[in-house]
C-alpha cells in the first residue's frame, strides 16, 4: 500500500524517495487507516480535558497499534531505507510539560486500545513548551515549533463562539487520531484561532502578553510571574473549557440527550485543576438552555470528576477574582452561587471556595461539584485523605479514591525497546502485549543463565544504541561500559536532582583523592525548568558547571562523567530508559504524587535507587526489598518535621564535616572559575538558609545508597536476577490497567 500512495504522490518508487517522502507517505497511510478504524460514538462517552498532552512522535506508534510496523520496517529494509531514519523527520508535537501530560497521552492510548469511546481535548499550542537551549552553563528558552503543512492534525469544520469581558473570539478545531492497540479509534481534539500571530514572538520566548488575540495558543504554561501573565493563563484556560463544553453539549444533544440526563451521556475527567472553569461554564450553558440553577449545579456535579495530581500548593490553582472579573464576568455569579452553596453548608472556613483574600480555589470547586476525586498513587491519596483534603475527606469520603498510574506499554517497551520486546515475545509469547501481567511469565527463567545474560546483552546493545544517539544528535560521548545512572524529569527543588548533583560533587573529590570506582559512571540528567523559576535554572547551572569540570579533567573523566542532554523531550526519554541501569526516584517523601519514569525504567530493566514516594512505594512492594534500593526518610517523617518546622538545613550543614565539603564546593573557586558567582551563590544560600525540600535531610542517606547499589552493579549475575524481576513485576503499571480501573469505578462507560 505504501507503494502505490508514494507512486501516486511522488510518482517515484520507495527506493527513489528520500525519507521525507516516505515519511509523509506513511503519514498519508496511517491517518487513512486510522479514521477508518473510528467507531460511532457510544450513548456514554469519555472526555478527558488536559492543558497537557505530550503524546511524543506518533508514527511508530501508531504503525504497531495498526499491527503493521514490522511489515513497515521490514518493506523499507529491502529498499535500504530505516524507519528510525524515517522517524527523525517527524517532528514531536509541543503539547505537554511532564508527567501529567504523558500520563493524558498514554491514558488516551489505553482508552481506545481498549475499545472504549473516549476523546482528549486541549489546546493547539503552536510552540507548546519551549526548546531548551544550553548557552554559557545556562538555561536559554527559544520556540518549539512543530505543525507543518502536513501533519497528524486534521482541521475540522467546527468553530464555537468563545465571550471574553472585552472580546470574543471563535475557535478552530484541529483533531489528531488516536488509534488504539488493534482497536478503535478515538479523537484528541486541538483547540485554536485563527488571529494567533506567530511572529510576535521576539529573542527567545517574549510577546506581548497582554495582546490575547494573537497570543492565546502560542504557548503551554506561559510565565504567570505578573498579572498579564496570570491573566493569560485565565484566557487560555476558559478558551479551552468553553468549547469543550459547547462540544459535549453538543454531542450529547445530537445522541438524544435532553441535558437533564447529561451525565448518562458524558463524563468529564478534570485533569488537574487547569480545566476546572469546565464547571461553572457548563452550569452557565444549561442555564442558558432553560435548566434551574439547583438542577443545572446537581447535573454538571454527576458528569465532573477531578483527578488530583500534586499536594504542593503553589500548583494548586487560586485566581483571584479581580482577574476573573477581567477575563470572565458571567462566570463569577455561578462561582458565588457555589460558593454560598458551600459556606451555607459547612461551617469550616477551610472548604469554601472564595477565601479571605478573595481568591477562588480551583481544587475546592472540583472537590464540592464533582462525584469523584482521585489521587495518583495509593501513598500520594492516602495523603490527600489524611492530610492536604483531610477536611474534605470528612464532608465527602465516598467521593476519595486512588487510582494508581500506569503507562502504556506499546510506547514504552514495544516502541521504545524493539530488542527486549522481540525477546521477551519469544520467550513467554506475546500475551503480554493485552494483558501485561503476563510478564510475570518471566519469572520462571529467573534461574536460568542463558536468559539472564541475555537480558545484559540487551541492556548493553541499548546503551551503545543510546551513546550513538547522542554523538550524532547532541555531540555527546558517552562510554557504553560504564554505568548509566539516569535522572530525567521536570526541574524542580522536590525532586532533588540538586541532591544527586551533590553526590557527583562527592563523587569527584572521592576520585581525586585517589578512591576509584571499579566500572566508570556516568551520570546522565535531562531537565527543563520553568523560565521564571530561579533555583530550578541555578540547579541546571551547577550541572553544567560540573558536566564542564569533570569532562575536562583527565585526572576523573576515565571514571565519572556528568551529561545533562538538551532539550530533554519524549523522543530522548525513548533512547535513555531502555539504556539506564539506575533509575533515580529520589524526590522527597510525600511530595512526588506517583511519577511515571520510574514504571518506565523497571518495565525495560533498570534498578530503582528512591525514596518511599509515590509510586516507588508500590514498586518496592511488588518487587520486594532485595530488588530495589530504597533510603531517605518516611512520608510520616518529613511532614512531622513540616509540621513541626523543625528542619533546619544550616545544623546538617553545620555539624557534618562531609555536607559542608559538598555544598561549600558550590561556591569554590574551581566552579566559581567556570559558572557564575551570582547563580550559584544564590543556590548555596538557598541550600543552606531554606532548603524548603530537605536536600540535606537524605544526602548522608543517599550517598550511601548509591554507593551500594553501584558497588552491586559489579555482581553482573545478581543484577540480572534484579532486571528480571522488575520487568515481569512491571505488569501492574500498565496504563491498561489504570484505565480499566476509572472505568469501572468512575467513568461505567
Ligand atoms: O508531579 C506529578 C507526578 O508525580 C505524577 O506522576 C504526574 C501524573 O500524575 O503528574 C505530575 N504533575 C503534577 N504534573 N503537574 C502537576 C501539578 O500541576
Amino acid at each position: 500500500m505504501l507503494v502505490e500512495i508514494l507512486q501516486k504522490k511522488y510518482n517515484k518508487t520507495l527506493k527513489e524517495c528520500s525519507n521525507e517522502e516516505i515519511y509523509f507517505g506513511l503519514l498519508d497511510m496511517t491517518k487513512d487507516m486510522a479514521e477508518k478504524k473510528y467507531k460511532k460514538d457510544t450513548k456514554k462517552k469519555i472526555y478527558y480535558i488536559s492543558a497537557e498532552f505530550l503524546i511524543g512522535k506518533l508514527l511508530s506508534n501508531n504503525l504497531i497499534n495498526l499491527g503493521i510496523y514490522d511489515e513497515i520496517k521490514e518493506e523499507l529494509e529491502q529498499n535500504g531505507k530505516s524507519i528510525a531514519e524515517v522517524e527523525n523527520i517527524e517532528l514531536e508535537p509541543s503539547l505537554g510539560n511532564g508527567g501529567l501530560g504523558r500520563l493524558a497521552a498514554c491514558f488516551l492510548d489505553s482508552i481506545a486500545s481498549l475499545g472504549l469511546n473516549g476523546d482528549g481535548i486541549g489546546l493547539n499550542y503552536h510552540f507548546g513548551l519551549f526548546r531548551q537551549v544550553f548557552k554559557d552553563c545556562l538555561q536559554k528558552e527559544t520556540i518549539n515549533p512543530w505543525i507543518t503543512d502536513e501533519s497528524w492534525l486534521i482541521k475540522r469544520d467546527k468553530s464555537y463562539t468563545v465571550n471574553f469581558k472585552d472580546f470574543t473570539v471563535k475557535s478552530k478545531l484541529y483533531d489528531i487520531a488516536v488509534t488504539g492497540y488493534d482497536n478503535r479509534t478515538n479523537w484528541l481534539h486541538l483547540f485554536d484561532i485563527e488571529t494567533v500571530d506567530e511572529s510576535i514572538v521576539k529573542e527567545g520566548i517574549s510577546f506581548e502578553k497582554a495582546d490575547i488575540e494573537k497570543n492565546l495558543t502560542l504557548f503551554l504554561y506561559p510565565d504567570d510571574s505578573d498579572e498579564k501573565g496570570e491573566l493569560l493563563r485565565i484566557y487560555q484556560q476558559y478558551f479551552m473549557v468553553s468549547n469543550a463544553a459547547q462540544m459535549i453539549l453538543e454531542e450529547c444533544i445530537l445522541k438524544g440527550s435532553n441535558l437533564h440526563d447529561l451525565y448518562e451521556f458524558a463524563v468529564i475527567q478534570i485533569n488537574d485543576t487547569h480545566p476546572t472553569m469546565v464547571i461553572p461554564e457548563l452550569i452557565r450553558l444549561l442555564m442558558e438552555r432553560g435548566i434551574e440553577m439547583d438542577e443545572a449545579i446537581d447535573i454538571v456535579s454527576k458528569t465532573c470528576a477531578y483527578t488530583n495530581h500534586t499536594i504542593l500548593s503553589e500548583a494548586l490553582e487560586k485566581w483571584p477574582i479581580k482577574y476573573l472579573n477581567k477575563v470572565v464576568p458571567h462566570l463569577l455569579p455561578i462561582i458565588e452561587v457555589l460558593d454560598k452553596k458551600v459556606r451555607e453548608k459547612f461551617e469550616d472556613p477551610t472548604v469554601t471556595i472564595i477565601d479571605e483574600q478573595e481568591r477562588v480555589h480551583m481544587a475546592h470547586i472540583d472537590i464540592h461539584y464533582g462525584f469523584s476525586v482521585n489521587g495518583v498513587a495509593a501513598l500520594h491519596t492516602e495523603i490527600l485523605k489524611q492530610n492536604e483534603l483531610n477536611n474534605f475527606y470528612k464532608i465527602y469520603p465516598e467521593k476519595f479514591n486512588n487510582k494508581t498510574n500506569g503507562i502504556t506499554f506499546r510506547r514504552w517497551l514495544m516502541h521504545c525497546n524493539y530488542p527486549l520486546t522481540a525477546y521477551l515475545t519469544d520467550l513467554i509469547g506475546d500475551g503480554f502485549k493485552k494483558d501485561a501481567n503476563q510478564l510475570e511469565k518471566l519469572l520462571d527463567y529467573k534461574e536460568d543463565t542463558n536468559v539472564l545474560n541475555t537480558l545484559l546483552d540487551i541492556k548493553y546493545d541499548n546503551k551503545k544504541a543510546l551513546k550513538e544517539y547522542l554523538f550524532k544528535t547532541q555531540g555527546i560521548e558517552i562510554d557504553e561500559n560504564s554505568i548509566f545512572d539516569i535522572q530525567i524529569k521536570r526541574l524542580h527543588e522536590y525532586k532533588r536532582q540538586q541532591m544527586n548533583a551533590l553526590y557527583i560533587i562527592h563523587k569527584y573529590l572521592e576520585i581525586k583523592n585517589g578512591k576509584k570506582p571499579a566500572t566508570p559512571i556516568t551520570l546522565i540528567f535531562g531537565a527543563k525548568a520553568a523560565p521564571a523559576y530561579i533555583i530550578a535554572k541555578d540547579i541546571i547551572h551547577l550541572i553544567l558547571c560540573l558536566q564542564e569540570l569533570i569532562n575536562s579533567d583527565k585526572e576523573v573523566n576515565p571514571y565519572l562523567k556528568v551529561v545533562m542532554v538538551e532539550n530533554y523531550n519524549v523522543t530522548l526519554a525513548e533512547k535513555l530508559i531502555p539504556a539506564c541501569d539506575i533509575s533515580e526516584q529520589i524526590s522527597l517523601a510525600s511530595k512526588e504524587a506517583s511519577g511515571t519514569g520510574n514504571m518506565k525504567f523497571m518495565l525495560n530493566g533498570a534498578i530503582t535507587l528512591g525514596t518511599m514516594d509515590g509510586a516507588n512505594v508500590e514498586i518496592a512492594e511488588l518487587v520486594g526489598k532485595d530488588n530495589i534500593y530504597i533510603f531517605g526518610e518516611s512520608s510520616e517523617e518529613v511532614i512531622s518535621h513540616y509540621e513541626n518546622r523543625d528542619y533546619v538545613s544550616k545544623d546538617y550543614y553545620n555539624k557534618d564535616e562531609e555536607i559542608r565539603q559538598m555544598v561549600d564546593f558550590i561556591v569554590s573557586d574551581t566552579l566559581m572559575n567556570i559558572g557564575k558567582k551570582e547563580n550559584l551563590e544564590r543556590l548555596f544560600n538557598e541550600l543552606i538558609n531554606k532548603d524548603w525540600f530537605m536536600t540535606l535531610l537524605d544526602i548522608k542517606e543517599y550517598i550511601q545508597k548509591k554507593e551500594e547499589i553501584i558497588a552491586d552493579y559489579e555482581d553482573r549475575e545478581k543484577w540480572s536476577k534484579m532486571m528480571l524481576e522488575n520487568i515481569s513485576k512491571a505488569g501492574f503499571f500498565s496504563s491498561d490497567r489504570t484505565i480499566l480501573e476509572y472505568n469501572q469505578d468512575i467513568w461505567n462507560v
